[in-house]
């Protein structure tokens, strides 16, 4: 009999960290301690405020699969969802499973340490808990740990400054203001869009001009999400065996060799019905590996960019000229915004952010004063949680330390070296909507406890060797696409002195899982376990 405070600690309280504790704790009967720095539920939803917020992938699927009755009952207003809705959401899921009695809200896991002698972990929170599990289940968020850029002067801006994954929840009032953005991500140019409008003045300092297509966002009526409802069973078993699982077919069709005339009228279409995923893998299917092809939509966003924007000089500082293999971004009218007379464009390429002063912000060709400074510059993705709180397996190792020419692990749920850690989301996992890769994760890990409960295993943990195979298999599937030669968080190329590396498995969720299903069919074989307790 083990001597542990829990069967299990589960840290996060977003999609991941809700499911894993609903699975170990009611279906499974373990007794379980679950914690969140954040006050309630949510995760990614809870902190994300800013305005504009929206998903990228469509409501009816940004959603979990695993319980049929709630996908019948659950009602998504719009195609695209906003934060509201979301967190609504995700609080009617931990009210229908009673969530929050095993949650520790405002309580930030400071520490885990594996102790080898007890075969247990020892987790340390900041409110100075110290509890001991046999599982650590890590559901930190893989866009959750803030990158704010580390300008000079910083501190000294005597305005309002915010990170937009640090949003006040009252929300923030731009009338008259005059407000900068630093970011033109996907939360920037949802910010930028929605903000100019309320803005007194709206500067944008852009680093990388984007490609984003329009969203074709709307409210669904009731005879489309009936139909989706009944359609319900044959859309989740496409999703779970399609490679992005955004709740469409991926094209089969090579845009490479086909004339400007007939992808620009493909491309044309994708712009009306709206979407950044299925315009890049609804296309065509080869816009993320063939040059050519992702020449092609490139051009088209390009030209389209000419179209909206009335003054040139303004367009081409908006025009991307490099692959169009990061994340693809869609919205809601960003690139007309520039012709707005409220907002101005600076391009910190040619003309770089000096530093942060108590007015605004110091570029090279002068300042600019502002009232509201938002950072809309992203995450330390991936594993920039877990380099947070202080892991450590066997023999002492700190995972910082293990990770330090890149974040590993096999099959992105174990790491070597960290007996009965599992991670929901963990570095190289697949790319894809998230809510479904993170069901097929947590059921994974759950039917993997479950098994080492029913032989009274006491440890497991993926072999080095599994790992480094592993990510060998990331990187070389990576390296068949465009995505390793353009700088983005997906490759952890937006932190400065971070190692540029895989972090994703980008085969898709399809092929992912059966990765996963060959592993619990081989009996575990790149598993090492140990026996039952004495
Ligand atoms: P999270 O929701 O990030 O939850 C992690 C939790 O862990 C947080 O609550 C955090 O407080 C907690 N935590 C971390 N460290 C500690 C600690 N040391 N101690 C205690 N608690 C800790 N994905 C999509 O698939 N589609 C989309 O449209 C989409 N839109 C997005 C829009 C934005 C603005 C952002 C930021 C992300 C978006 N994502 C989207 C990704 C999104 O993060 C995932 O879809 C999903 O919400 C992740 O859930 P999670 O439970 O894995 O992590
Ligand atoms: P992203 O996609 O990482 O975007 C961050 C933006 O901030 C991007 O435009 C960056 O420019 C910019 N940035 C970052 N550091 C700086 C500095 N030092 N100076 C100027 N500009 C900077 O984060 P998002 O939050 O937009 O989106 C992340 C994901 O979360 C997204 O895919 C959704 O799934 C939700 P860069 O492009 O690096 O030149």
């Amino acid at each position: 009999m083990s001597n542990a405070d829990f069967d299990a600690i589960v840290i996060g309280a977003g999609f991941g960290g809700m499911y894993m504790t609903h699975k170990l704790r009611d279906e499974l009967g373990m007794s379980v301690q679950c914690y969140d720095k954040d006050a309630d539920v949510g995760g990614t939803w809870y902190s994300n405020r800013y305005p504009g917020i929206l998903s990228d992938t469509e409501g009816f699927y940004y959603c979990y699969s695993f319980d049929k009755e709630l996908l019948q009952e659950w009602t998504w207003k719009n195609r695209y969802v906003n934060q509201t809705e979301i967190l609504e959401y995700l609080n009617h899921f931990a009210d229908r499973y009673k969530i929050r009695k095993s949650y520790q809200f405002e309580t930030k896991v400071t520490s885990a340490k594996f102790n080898e002698s007890t075969n247990l972990w020892e987790v340390e929170t900041d409110k100075g808990d110290k509890v001991t599990a046999q599982h650590l289940i890590t559901g930190l968020g893989l866009l959750s740990a803030t990158n704010i850029p580390n300008f000079k002067g910083r501190e000294t801006f005597q305005g309002q400054q915010f990170h937009t994954a640090n949003w006040p929840h009252e929300g923030v009032d731009f009338s008259g203001k005059r407000v900068g953005v630093i970011g033109t991500g996907s939360t920037g140019t949802q910010f930028i869009t929605a903000t100019a409008p309320q803005a007194g003045h709206l500067t944008v300092f852009q680093r990388s001009p984007q490609y984003t297509v329009p969203i074709g966002n709307g409210p669904i009526s009731e005879e489309v999400s009936n139909n989706i409802k009944a359609n319900y069973d044959a859309s989740w078993k496409q999703i779970k065996g399609s490679m992005v699982a955004f709740g469409f077919e991926e094209s089969t069709t090579p845009a490479a060799g086909l004339p400007v005339e007939e992808t620009d009228k493909v491309f044309e279409a994708a712009w009306e019905n709206g979407g950044g995923f299925r315009f890049m893998f609804e296309t065509f299917s080869d816009i993320a590996v063939d040059p050519g092809a992702n020449e092609a939509a490139c051009t088209f966003i390009r030209k389209k960019i000419d179209e909206i924007v009335n003054d040139p000089e303004i367009a081409n500082k908006l025009k991307p000229h490099d692959l169009y293999a990061k994340r693809p971004l869609c919205d809601s009218g960003y690139y007309a915004t520039f012709n707005r007379d409220n907002v101005t464009l600076v391009d910190v390429k040619a003309n770089p952010i000096i530093e942060i002063t108590p007015k605004g912000v110091l570029t090279e060709e002068g300042e600019y004063e502002l009232d509201i400074l938002v950072y809309a510059t992203g995450f330390d993705a991936v594993e920039g949680n877990y380099t947070k709180i202080d892991i450590r397996g066997r023999d002492g190792a700190q995972i910082k330390d293990t990770w330090e020419d890149g974040p590993k692990s096999y099959i992105g749920v174990s790491h070597a070296g960290f007996p009965n850690m599992h991670m929901i989301l963990g570095p190289n996992g697949p790319f894809t909507n998230l809510p479904p890769s993170i069901e097929v994760q947590v059921e994974w890990i759950s039917d993997f406890i479950k098994e080492m409960r029913d032989k009274g295993q006491v440890t497991a943990e993926a072999t080095k060797e599994a790992e480094n195979d592993w990510t060998k298999t990331c990187k070389e599937i990576a390296d068949l696409t465009l995505f390793p030669k353009a700088d983005s968080w997906i490759f952890g190329a937006n932190i400065p002195g971070k190692e540029n590396t895989v972090q994703f498995y980008l085969a898709g969720l399809g092929y992912y899982t059966d990765v996963l299903r060959a592993e619990t069919a081989s009996g575990y074989k790149n598993f090492t376990f140990t026996g039952a307790a004495n």
